[in-house]
């Protein structure tokens, strides 16, 4: 037997325990052992039955995803699940932890199933743009039906072992130890003579072209542009076009090409990426983290209020500051009718709720924080102002307390001078809302200390962050490469390129929403402010385009005005607005522009690659410490269709040569202020390499 599977037989029931950490994925080495066990319980004659159970935190997580794109070494996972259907003795799976794509379908495949109560089940493949490869569409139908089939594999999620066993995909649930429960129960099919069983014998259910139809529509809808959901549904439908074991050799193929697309490779490559991204490279793995156990939020507006609910939200409790009582009251008021929402709703209990208010203390006086081992500033986005908080927080906090700035534009080393403690002042800038949004930028200003870095990584991956450092600079990774986006995005439409077109082109690409559309959504208010704050270090023809500015003077303010770049009707349903044609032609003959019709590739790839470029120049001047925080961090906190893999990687399968190409044919038409090529860029174009080497 290969190392990570014991074989052991006890009275007349044998036992395969797989120990493959961290998550006992079936790599090669685990199928052998697997195929072994099968055949050695099937040669002795003492053997009755055959459990196959986990030792460690989990039961087979999955296939191995390091093994994709290398050739298979045998059995591949489908021999060893052909093996249990052809055995004469019954196999029980004894599940616990996660029990997830590969690991789902072994189990599936296995004869009976014994599940601890805490464990989980899904087919997370989709998320990996693959299309599940041993049986899982063709048994689970079989088994749970078609609409639990259709919600499991193509959303990814994972259900509990109550609703399992509800929906027939469990036989049993452990009482006590997995183990000794898996045995007796083994014990008890043997003595009741209960002998093997395939989901695969059992019908296909009542067909249901219109549950298809409908998650056909709401698949393309909510997973726009991926290939895999809608591929898992053709995959299900095979249980109908023929039988079961043509069906699973066609669901293998069907597997197997999903793993040779750019689609999946991408998508593998963004889970390995989030991995990476908590690992700082130029940090010792062992440096130390501060203790936190009571976090202070200063500044109690939108972004402060929604931070404060994602700390609490995490079970830390916090000491939220504002600026007098009446700011105070206003937050508070604010975060409860936020979660009482979501109690009507049905996703909050009233209890989680009450739990998480009670971890709430509220003050006025900045002195109060000095009960706490972080402080996160949120006040308004104003230097002086920021400014005059650290300094305060600088004397009010003791000295190893971390100060964060939630600042987007700002000089945090400018914070950090200002608070006398430049050593325990960071950035840690979290997206709005706030304690919904992912991602968090944790920044390491000049003097930041290691350990404070080290400290805010664990501390947003603790309060169910996906935090991604970057160094200092003006908008840290994202804001400043959709700043790029932006200003193209204004240039194309004095050029005379239609607002909505470019909204479309975005759209097509697999972005949620376009940047016009999406400026209404925040408020064209907002984003003159934006702009005017930027104003000093924007270009004249940056300055010109000067759309933003020409609606607010009018009124028209975005969707909350129900006019912007487009027209809302009372639902905020979006139609063209007759006015922005016009505001458009009568901006290119006020300064004497000459419009012309502009293709959607030249839209596409002037929106997109002048993010790329700006990455690469985060990357050269090492604000950016890989492509992997980019692509995470453009993916997490701007809607960057994940299944391309974020801007980095998306440009290194288009080819950088390509995109060099692309960016001196720009250069050359609109100037080098905004199209000169980064020097990384530049240099790995000739070396004939990517950004991730
Ligand atoms: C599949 O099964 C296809 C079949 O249908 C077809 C077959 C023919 N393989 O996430 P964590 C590593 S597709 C290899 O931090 P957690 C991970 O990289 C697969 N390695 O832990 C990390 O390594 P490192 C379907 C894997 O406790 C370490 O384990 N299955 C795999 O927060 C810890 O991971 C999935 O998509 C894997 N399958 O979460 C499951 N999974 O430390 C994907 C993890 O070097 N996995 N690793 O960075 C997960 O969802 C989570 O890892 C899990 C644990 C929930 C299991």
């Amino acid at each position: 037997m290969p190392d990570t599977v014991q074989f052991h037989v006890r009275g007349a029931i044998a036992e395969a325990v797989i120990d493959n950490p961290p998550v006992n994925a079936t790599s090669a080495s685990v199928r052998q052992g697997l195929a072994e066990a099968i055949r050695r319980s099937e040669a002795d004659p003492a053997v009755r039955a055959l459990v196959i159970r986990c030792a460690g935190k989990t039961f087979i997580a999955g296939a191995d995803i390091k093994e994709f794109g290398k050739p298979l070494v045998e059995p591949g996972l489908p021999d060893v699940i052909a093996m249990m259907d052809r055995a004469t003795k019954p196999i029980i799976a004894a599940v616990h932890g996660t029990v997830l794509g590969g690991g789902f379908e072994v189990a599936l495949a296995c004869h009976y199933r014994i599940a601890s109560p805490e464990a989980k089940f899904g087919f997370p493949e989709v998320k990996l743009g693959i299309v599940p490869g041993a049986g899982g569409t063709q048994r689970t139908p079989r088994l749970a039906g078609l609409a639990t089939t259709i919600r499991l594999t193509t959303e990814g999620g994972q259900i509990g072992t109550a609703s399992a066993f509800a929906e027939g995909l469990i036989d049993a649930i452990a009482d006590g130890e997995l183990a000794a429960a898996a045995l007796a129960y083994a014990e008890g099919l043997v003595a009741e003579g209960k002998g093997p069983r395939s989901a695969g014998s059992l019908p296909m259910p009542a067909d249901d072209p219109a549950l298809f139809e409908e998650a056909r529509r709401t698949l393309s809808r909510k997973m726009r542009g991926q290939s895999a959901p809608l591929k898992i549904l053709e995959a299900i439908r095979l249980g109908y076009e023929m039988d079961f074991g043509a069906a699973l050799v066609r669901e293998l193929e069907m597997c197997r090409e999903s793993i040779a697309g750019p689609q999946s490779k991408a998508l593998r490559y963004l889970f390995a990426a989030e991995r990476e991204v908590a690992r700082i490279t130029d940090l010792p793995a062992d440096t130390a983290t501060r203790p936190i156990d009571r976090v202070g939020v200063i500044g109690l507006g939108v972004m402060g209020r929604g931070i404060v609910m994602a700390v609490a939200s995490a079970g830390l409790p916090v000491i939220a500051v504002g600026l007098d009582q009446a700011h105070v009251e206003a937050a508070m008021k604010a975060i409860t009718r936020m979660w009482a929402s979501s109690v009507a709703k049905g996703s909050l209990t009233q209890e989680a709720m009450d739990k998480r208010l009670a971890l709430i203390t509220t003050s006025d006086d900045p002195r109060d924080l000095a009960a706490t081992q972080l402080v996160i500033e949120a006040v308004t986005e104003d230097l002086a102002v920021k400014k005059a908080v650290f300094a305060t927080l600088g004397q009010a906090t003791q000295p190893g307390t971390i100060l964060a700035s939630n600042t987007s534009f700002l000089n945090i080393d400018a914070l950090a001078e200002a608070s006398g403690r430049a050593e325990d002042v960071c950035g840690m800038h979290f997206f709005n809302p706030a304690h919904v949004m992912r991602l968090l930028e944790n920044v390491r200003a000049a003097k930041t200390d290691p350990e404070v870095v080290a400290t805010i990584m664990a501390l947003g991956r603790r309060i169910g962050k996906l935090p991604v450092l970057s160094g200092v600079c003006d908008g840290f990774i994202v804001n400043r490469m959709l700043s790029k986006r932006s200003r193209e995005a204004f240039f194309l439409v004095e050029e005379g390129a239609d607002p909505a077109l470019i909204d479309k082109v975005l759209l097509s690409f697999g972005f949620p929403m376009g940047p016009f559309a999406l400026g209404d959504l925040a408020g064209l208010d907002v984003q003159a402010a934006a702009r005017k704050a930027r104003a000093a270090s924007a270009t004249e023809r940056e300055l010109r385009a000067d759309f933003v500015e020409q609606m607010v003077a009018q009124g028209r303010l975005g969707q909350k005005t129900g006019s912007g770049w487009y027209l809302y009707d009372e639902n905020r349903k979006a139609s063209p607005n007759p006015q922005t044609g016009a505001m458009i032609a009568a901006h290119a003959e006020r300064h004497g522009l000459t419009l012309r019709g502009i293709g959607e590739e030249e839209i596409r790839e002037r929106l997109l690659y002048a993010m790329v470029n700006e990455g690469a120049k985060l990357l050269g001047e090492g604000i950016a410490p890989r492509p992997q925080e980019i692509d995470i961090a453009m993916v997490n906190g701007l809607g960057w269709p994940s299944h391309t893999g974020g801007p980095m990687h998306w440009a290194d399968q288009i080819g950088l040569e390509k995109v060099l190409a692309k960016i001196e044919r720009f250069r050359a038409e609109q100037g080098d202020a905004y199209w000169t090529p980064a020097p990384l860029l530049a240099r790995y174009a000739t070396e004939d390499r990517g950004f991730a080497a």
